[in-house]
C-alpha cells in the first residue's frame, strides 16, 4: 500500500527574487501566501491536501490524482503566475519519506512525465481514472493530527512569543523523531501539526510522542486518520482529535484515537 506525494516547487526563485530589488519582502510574502492559497484551492478540489514547505515549495498528498489532473492544475497555475516557473515532481513510496525521495530523484535526474508543463516523475503507473478522485485501490494515507492539550491555559502563563518558541521546539522534536520512521511533519497553525505517517503503528507513534513530551511540561493529543485520499485521511484525523476533546470533557482522558475513514 503506497502513498503518492507531489512536490510543487518554484524553480529559479532565488535569482528571480533579486530582480525585485531590496525592498521586496512585503511583495514576496504576499506572493507566497497567494501561491499557497491557489495550490491548496486547486488540489483540494480534487480530494488532495497541500502543506507548505518553507513557502517556496509545497508537498501535496495526491493519491489517485492522474498525470492529466496534474497537467490541468499546472496549466492553471501557469496562467495565474506568468512570471514564475513552477515544477511538479510526483513520487510514490511505502512511507511518505520514500515518496518524497522518489519525487526528488525524478526532478534531479530530469525524468519528465510531461516536459511542456515541467512535471517530473518515475515512469510508474499513475491512476488513469479521469472522473472525480476517490483514490486508487493500492494507495492509502495515514495522517496524525497533533495538538497541544490546553494551549490556552499554557498561553495564560506565557506571552505570545514565548508560546511560539515552545511550538517551534515541539515542531523540531516531532520532525526529528518521526522522520526516523519515514514520516513527515508539517506545522499547520496555532498549536497544530499534521504528520503524514503511512505505515506507522499506533504503538510506535505513542512511543515517539512520549519521548518528546517526557522532558517538557506539556501534553500532546493525537488523532489518527486513515483514508484513500489526503482530504479523507485529514478529515478522519481531525475528527479523531475532536473526539479526544469530547472524551476529555466527559472526564475520560485519552491522548490517542484512531479513525479509519469509510472509503
Ligand atoms: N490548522 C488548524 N489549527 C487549529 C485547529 N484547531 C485549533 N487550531 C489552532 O489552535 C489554536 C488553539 O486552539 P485549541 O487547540 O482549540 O485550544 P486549546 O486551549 O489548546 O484547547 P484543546 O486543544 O482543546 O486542549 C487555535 O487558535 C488555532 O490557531 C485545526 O483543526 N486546524
Ligand atoms: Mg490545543
Amino acid at each position: 500500500m503506497t502513498i503518492q506525494i507531489t512536490i510543487v516547487r518554484i524553480e529559479e526563485y532565488g535569482p528571480w527574487t533579486l530582480t525585485l530589488g531590496s525592498d521586496r519582502e512585503a511583495h514576496l510574502q504576499m506572493l507566497q501566501s497567494k501561491i499557497y492559497y491557489d495550490i491548496q484551492r486547486l488540489f483540494s478540489e480534487k480530494e488532495c491536501l497541500a502543506y507548505s514547505n518553507r513557502f517556496d515549495e509545497h508537498f501535496v498528498i495526491t493519491n489517485g490524482l492522474t498525470l492529466q489532473d496534474h497537467i490541468t492544475i499546472q496549466t492553471e497555475l501557469a496562467t495565474i503566475y506568468k512570471n514564475l516557473k513552477l515544477s511538479m515532481a510526483i513520487g510514490k513510496g511505502n512511507t511518505p519519506f520514500e515518496a518524497n525521495m522518489s519525487a526528488y530523484d525524478a526532478r534531479k535526474t530530469e525524468r519528465f512525465l510531461n516536459k511542456e508543463t515541467r512535471i517530473f516523475g518515475q515512469t510508474m503507473s499513475l491512476s488513469s481514472s479521469t472522473t472525480s478522485n476517490s483514490g486508487s485501490s493500492d494507495e492509502f494515507v495515514q495522517i496524525m493530527h497533533i495538538d497541544i492539550d490546553g494551549s490556552a491555559k499554557v498561553g495564560s502563563k506565557l506571552s505570545p512569543y514565548e508560546i511560539t518558541s515552545l511550538v517551534i521546539r515541539i515542531y523540531s522534536k516531532l520532525s526529528k523523531e518521526f522522520l526516523k520512521k519515514g514520516a513527515m511533519t508539517f506545522f499547520i497553525g496555532g498549536d497544530n501539526f499534521m504528520i503524514i505517517s503511512n505505515n506507522m503503528t499506533k504503538e510506535n507513534a505513542e512511543k515517539a510522542i512520549k519521548s518528546i513530551t517526557r522532558s517538557m511540561d506539556i501534553k500532546l493529543n493525537c488523532g489518527i486518520g486513515i483514508g484513500r485520499t489526503g482530504r479523507k485521511a485529514a478529515e478522519a484525523a481531525t475528527r479523531a482529535l475532536d473526539i479526544i476533546r469530547d472524551l476529555r470533557d466527559e472526564g475520560k482522558v485519552q491522548t490517542f484515537y484512531e479513525i479509519q475513514c469509510l472509503w
